[in-house]
């Protein structure tokens, strides 16, 4: 018998508010850490660290400047203002969820009011109800690489305490603003990003002088512990909430059977998986904290961390996957490649996109039974994608075989993990329609299956148009994946 997706698979796609939102200042909205990163541009990874750095100079211009010229994140894809026409567009692909993320900075314009901006909160009214009219069901994301502004000033972003509690104050209230149109929540995005990228994770910047590791370590125990009694405030909110953590998994292959890759492979991926063990688990594991001993880290915790942490864990995991990676104790052996937010080894194997991401669909069924093994609870891939330059015909079409080609080979697999006995619960593409790159700020590194007419600086119709992915991803959902 081939294998085949479970009756109600939640096929869907995924975007977040930071990237793809804009309407950065409607309706008391405040400046959230995404609307001061500048744009970039496509780059060679050993770039990455520094083209991504925002100093504290860069913050104090961005504040002075209006508008959305040279800040990609403030307009994303306008969805803010197209929501109407995205939704439809989503329901005619027959989308079963979307996962999208909150504005922090639009329920809280600061992070510190005592009381809800109600305009932010009638917003996601709106997009929750045009959703759940077409039998769509909301995944949404608390926390997607963006924080108000005002908490980075204050408090040194999530680096500070005192962040926890006014995160749990807005996921308190929209949890409760929204129980009766949203079931499934997510805490943290790729909560493993705030020790890589800690700026976008966490708020934390990096000044240059020697105190970043530290502060983006402290910063990701202040995530854990908002994230665990945020689970809690769920469950008294709603009993049936279906809560869940968020991890970039980032599965490692040793370069060569030579026991010392394998092992090192084997310290790269339990690292990764240290991130979600803190989510599914409650408690760090020892190789994560031996890491933190290695880099001299040392996490202040309060004397309820280790119970908040143990009795706040998930329900369900979820991750993104794009790609793997290699480990090699000599990489200097090998060559290396671009990936999400760092460079890594070439794999002579896998064939690479654009930005030099490896190709990998047959990691994802790898991914997916290790995580049913590791943790046997519900799985979902929230994000899995193929950034592109995709070309807009003068017809309108947009021919994109090769994201066609990619999200299929990946499904397979979806499908052959489920087969192995793996409970997943959905796969949402990344992205629902294009959107601005977290990474570069690019628009015109496509993931949609809805092309949107605008490039880098913003320039563009913002009209919307039909891939030909689309077309086909429609019929696999109608088929229930069977038209793979
Ligand atoms: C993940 C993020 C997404 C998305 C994706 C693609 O890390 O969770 O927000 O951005 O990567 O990466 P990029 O947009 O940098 O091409």
């Amino acid at each position: 018998m081939t294998a085949a997706f479970p009756e109600g698979f939640l096929f869907g796609g995924a975007f977040a508010a930071s990237q793809a939102e804009g309407g950065y200042d409607a309706d008391g909205r405040g400046l959230s850490t995404a609307d001061v990163t500048p744009a970039k541009r496509k780059m060679d990874y050993a770039d990455l660290v520094e083209l991504m750095h925002v100093s504290e100079e860069a913050i104090e211009h961005a504040k002075t400047v209006q508008g959305t010229a040279g800040y990609p994140k403030r307009l994303g894809a306008d969805f803010y203002h197209r929501y109407e026409e995205d939704i439809a567009l989503f329901a005619e692909m027959g989308y079963r969820t979307l996962r999208l993320s909150l504005a922090w900075s639009r329920i809280y314009p600061t992070g510190l009011e005592a009381e809800p901006n109600r305009a932010g909160l009638e917003f996601y009214r709106r997009v929750f109800t045009a959703l759940r009219e077409r039998g769509i069901e909301p995944l949404v994301t608390l926390s997607h690489y963006e924080m108000p502004i005002a908490l980075v000033e204050r408090f040194d972003g999530w680096a500070g305490r005192e962040v926890i509690e006014h995160f749990e104050r807005f996921a308190t209230t929209v949890m409760t603003e929204f129980q009766d149109l949203v079931t499934y929540w997510l805490t943290f995005n790729e909560i493993n990003t705030t020790v890589i990228e800690p700026f976008m994770g966490a708020g934390v910047i990096d000044r240059r002088d020697g105190t970043t590791v530290q502060r983006s370590w402290q910063a990701l125990h202040h995530q854990y512990v908002a994230s665990a009694r945020v689970v809690r405030a769920a469950r008294r909110i709603r009993s049936d909430f279906r809560i869940g953590c968020m991890l970039a998994r980032m599965l490692h292959y040793p370069a060569t059977s030579d026991p010392g890759d394998v092992l090192l492979a084997q310290t790269d991926n339990e690292f990764n998986l240290g991130f979600s063990d803190v989510h599914v688990r409650g408690a760090y594991n020892g190789v994560m904290l031996r890491r933190q001993r290695e880099l001299g880290v040392v996490i202040e915790q309060a004397a309820t961390d280790p119970a908040d942490l143990a009795e706040g864990t998930v329900d369900f995991v979820s991750f993104s996957y794009y790609m793997t990676l290699v480990s090699a104790v000599d990489p200097t052996k090998y060559g290396s490649t671009g990936g999400n937010l760092f460079s890594t080894v070439k794999n002579p194997h896998l064939d690479v996109t654009e930005w030099g991401w490896q190709l990998d669909p047959t990691g994802l069924r790898h991914t997916i039974r290790e995580l049913w093994s590791r943790y046997q609870v519900p799985l979902f891939v929230v994000e899995n994608g193929l950034g592109a330059t995709d070309v807009l015909e003068s017809d309108g079409t947009v021919h994109d075989p090769y994201r066609i080609a990619y999200t299929r080979e990946h499904l397979l697999n979806v499908r052959e993990a489920i087969a192995d006995g793996a409970e997943v619960l959905g796969y949402t593409t990344w992205g629902a329609m294009d959107i601005v790159s977290a990474s570069t700020s690019q628009m015109t590194k496509r993931y949609g299956f809805v092309y949107v007419d605008f490039d880098d600086d913003g320039a563009g119709t913002g009209d919307r148009f039909r891939k030909d992915s689309f077309h086909w991803y429609r019929e696999v959902i109608v088929s229930n994946g069977a038209a793979l």
